[in-house]
């Protein structure tokens, strides 16, 4: 008999994996979290019944979320990661050799200590003495330090429940104020089919706060529609990062074709975000 996870987007969109074996399953004090072994796809990280990562397809996420902003910045010393618990994104900023400091804000300790024991392949980035865990919402943290980073990754689930803040203007207002000048901040910021309106309104906020604001996508097959994008919020325009060299490792998603042809919208959406 075979088993499937199904994760309903809408009454009218439905994705499944086909599941081998179920290897935690609890109720944290946030959310439901459970881990799955899946038939292509390896260990997937479900939350509140949202596939997070899959050991398979989770670099395109993470090296786009991560390297877009590193990459124009130039040589990021201090990074901030909101959210991230997976340690995937701690990973891609731990590869650079001029990042000092990062500190990871995730609010529920058990996606930190379930990712370690399940998703070995990322290498334990938690015991790296550049990576300081912060078990606490990131609104607070960004108030009390403005001017603070170099880039900021906004690595979070969907805007449903405890999410839907980080969403929010305020979010992204508070997230600017804590870049240093030149700074660059990604966010997770959805599908342009299903969250149209909303991306625009991030689109109008970021642009609001900073000079070159651009949307750009990357292919998850397992997220809905086979993709999700980034909100990159900076005044330092996100080509600065075609000229910088990659960091030491081994990319499997990020290459300069891609990330070029990542910021490229189909015309509907484009319309939508930047009009003409
Ligand atoms: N619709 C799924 C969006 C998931 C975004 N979060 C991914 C976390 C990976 N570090």
């Amino acid at each position: 008999m075979s088993i499937w996870f199904t994760e309903e987007l809408h009454p009218y969109y439905r994705k499944s994996l086909r599941v081998k074996r179920i290897l935690a399953d609890e109720q944290t004090q946030f959310q439901h979290l459970q881990v799955v072994e899946t038939e292509f796809f390896g260990n997937a990280l479900i939350l509140d019944g949202i596939i997070q990562l899959t050991e398979q397809d989770n670099m395109g996420y993470h090296e786009m979320i991560v390297h877009v902003p590193m990459l124009a910045v130039g040589a990021p010393r201090r990074v901030l990661i909101v959210g991230g618990g997976d340690g995937g994104s701690l990973r891609q900023v731990l590869r650079y050799p001029s990042v000092e400091q990062v500190v990871i804000c995730e609010l529920d300790r058990r996606v930190v200590e379930l990712s370690r024991q399940y998703f070995p392949k990322f290498g334990d980035p938690w015991s790296d003495p550049r990576a300081t865990l912060l078990v606490r919402d990131a609104f607070g943290y960004l108030e009390e330090n403005p001017g603070q980073f170099d880039v900021i990754i906004s690595d979070t689930t969907d805007p449903i429940g405890m999410a839907e803040r980080l969403f929010s203007d305020e979010f992204y207002r508070l997230m600017v104020r804590a870049l240093t000048p030149g700074g660059a901040a990604a966010t997770q910021c959805e599908q342009p089919y299903f969250d149209t309106a909303l991306i625009q309104s991030i689109y109008q906020a970021a642009r609001a706060l900073t000079k070159n604001p651009a949307y750009y996508y990357a292919q998850i097959p397992t997220y809905p529609g086979g993709g999700i994008g980034f909100m990159y919020v900076s005044d330092t325009p996100w080509q600065n990062g075609l000229n910088t060299p990659y960091p030491p490792g081994e990319n499997e998603y990020l290459n300069p074709e891609v990330h070029r042809a990542a910021f490229a919208l189909p015309e509907f959406f484009r319309r939508v975000l930047y009009g003409g």
